[in-house]
């Protein structure tokens, strides 16, 4: 049995995540796990909130909450909408938890006793208007690199480079707007990553089979201009995790706390210590540390591309830093961008469908179905309506819908509900395992290297090959001249409802299970071989007409939904 650790990227707790952050990394993460449980390993999902930094602080100041209280809220909403979407976490937890401070303090006292944090006294852009230093995102400006006008303070949205605020070039307060910003003397710890550049440069290197669009964004921070840069990972804020040399005082640094990007990866860890601290697992270091039994661990991280430079570099270099033996990813697997009907999801805009909204419409999988089939891997990829309700009618209700409804159908009407004996199957049933073995197994191989596309083309393929066979052998019409026969391809068919519900439990676990129920099986294991599989049900086996797996979405329906969302939420 393999061992699975699992991360999506954590979202930032302001405000409720649009379909495109959905897909960029908590949905295919999850579609991984699922899978690895299906195949029966053993598997540790984890995400949570991101919940420091200047977002949360800007979004509880525009909701008139004070923070704490405003994360507290906003967390339970992540997770209701996560439940909803049956992301499957073995725990959602908190970037704010006693345990990421405690982590995110000790991970800081090891970098500095090691060197690699080096104290900076700097000029920071003060606005006497707000009566404070403004840090990172409370000032936006014109990007240095690429002349995008709306660069915020840590990065810039349009050519993804990492910013520092005073790289702006008419750099504004987005508290007031005010311009007339100083600079002022403030003390800032830096974590030398520059120091580091060989060695993080080895490790990706020796990365096997890593996608192209995270080794290439790693290697153009690790080289590009002057190579890597040190990185600033404190702030002048209130709310965060407050500098700390572990469990000691850290001179010169009182009131400030650490950059957001510092502590939210290392909550990757401190998540697997909040699973246990909730009795949910007796064993977090087995996970994380290899001298205490991670070192057989798998751990793939989840996100869209502008994470991946804190994943590629600046979280390993906290890590490899510490010179303790954390575990450090394995795989990252990075996605491009969703957009939506001709633009861009925007939060700031409210522009696109967000996932509270998605789950009003329809239920999780027609989202599941169509976000996870149009994974934005190679290129980014769009949203229309248009082309939701086409894959929506097609894959989902004429395929796999249909097939489950007319094979149980005919079968109550000619036989009864109950799996009927039949002959013996021939030429047309081997051709149909044959090919059913060839899908599945490509398939498992788009699984398991995480090709998302490909594994949902294959899945749909697989789908396909039942209407076929039940096309070609017409059991409908076979049952007039020899009944025998059409309840063997009936039960045959039975049996591959309940082989099509496990093997697409990982992209609709809703409808895998209808479709485990209607059929009354709990058998759920894998089809490690098809004939086998397909033969499961025997004789006899009752079983129920599901209701109707997947509905249709109508024209008007779908025109609705396209002018409701065609504006700005509200
Ligand atoms: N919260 C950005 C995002 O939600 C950030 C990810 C942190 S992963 C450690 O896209
Ligand atoms: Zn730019």
């Amino acid at each position: 049995m393999a061992r699975h650790l699992i991360t999506s990227a954590i979202p930032y707790i302001n405000g409720i995540k649009h379909l495109g952050n959905l897909v960029g990394s908590q949905l295919p993460a999850d579609l991984f796990a699922r899978y690895q449980r299906a195949r029966g390993n053993e598997v540790l999902f984890l995400c949570a909130t991101d919940e420091h930094g200047t977002p949360a602080e800007l979004a509880a100041a525009k909701a008139g909450q004070p923070v704490a209280e405003y994360c507290a809220e906003m967390h339970a909403v992540q997770s209701g909408i996560a439940e909803g979407f049956r992301l499957s976490f073995d725990h959602f937890g908190r970037s704010s938890s006693p345990q990421n401070h405690r982590l995110t303090q000790h991970f800081a006292g090891v970098l500095a006793d090691r060197g690699l944090i080096r104290e900076v006294s700097e000029t920071q852009m003060y606005s006497p208007t707000d009566g404070r230093f403004l840090p990172d995102r409370y000032i936006e400006g014109t990007c240095p690199n690429c002349g995008f006008e709306d660069a915020r303070g840590d990065q810039c949205d349009n050519c993804t480079k990492q910013l520092d605020p005073v790289d702006l070039i008419n750099p504004r307060s987005v508290i007031s707007g005010a311009t007339d910003l100083e600079m002022r003397e403030t003390k800032h710890l830096y974590l030398r990553q520059s120091t580091m550049k060989d060695q993080l440069e080895e490790w990706i290197d020796t990365r096997e089979g890593w996608p192209v669009l995270t080794t290439s964004i790693a290697k153009k921070w690790l080289n590009d201009g002057d190579g890597l840069q040190d990185r600033g990972i404190t702030r002048d804020l209130d709310w965060g995790i407050p500098v700390r040399k572990g469990d000691q005082d850290w001179p010169g640094m009182e009131g400030k706390v650490f950059y957001v990007w510092f502590d939210a990866p290392i909550e990757y860890i401190a998540c697997a210590q909040e699973w246990v601290d909730a009795d949910k697992g007796d064993d977090w270091e087995r996970w994380w540390r290899t001298d205490k039994g991670a070192e057989d661990v798998t751990y793939t991280q989840f996100m869209g591309k502008d994470n991946v430079p804190f994943h590629t570099l600046s979280f390993p270099a906290t890590i490899l830093g510490s010179g303790e033996p954390w575990k450090l990813v394995d795989y990252i697997k990075s996605f491009n961008y969703l957009n939506y009907d001709g633009g861009q999801f925007s939060t700031s805009r409210g522009r696109g469908v967000f996932m509270d909204q998605a789950l009003e419409i329809l239920p999780a999988d027609y989202w599941r179905w169509w976000l996870l089939s149009h994974a934005p891997e190679s290129s980014d990829s769009e949203f229309t309506w248009e082309n939701f309700q086409a894959s929506v009618n097609k894959d989902l209700a004429d395929v796999l819908g249909n097939f489950a409804s007319r094979v149980t159908k005919f079968c109550r009407s000619k036989f009864g509900e109950t799996v009927p004996a039949g002959g013996l199957p021939g030429d047309r049933e081997a051709a149909l395992v044959t090919a059913l073995t060839g899908k599945l197994r490509e398939y498992e191989t788009h699984m398991q290297t995480i090709e998302v596309r490909k594994a949902a083309a294959a899945l749909r393929a697989a789908w396909v090959l039942g209407n076929e066979y039940l096309q070609d052998a017409a059991p409908w019409t076979t049952f007039k001249t020899d009944p025998e026969q059409a309840a063997m391809q009936i039960r045959l068919a039975l049996n591959m409802i309940r082989l099509y519900a496990v093997i697409s439990s990982p992209f609709i676990p809703d409808a895998s299970a209808q479709l485990l129920a209607a059929i009354r099986s709990g058998d759920d294991s894998w089809p490690e071989d098809v004939p086998a599989a397909l033969s499961l049900l025997p004789e006899g086996h009752a079983f129920d007409v599901p209701d109707v797996t997947f509905r249709k979405i109508a024209d008007e329906e779908r025109a609705g939904w396209q002018e409701k969302f065609a504006g700005r939420r509200t």
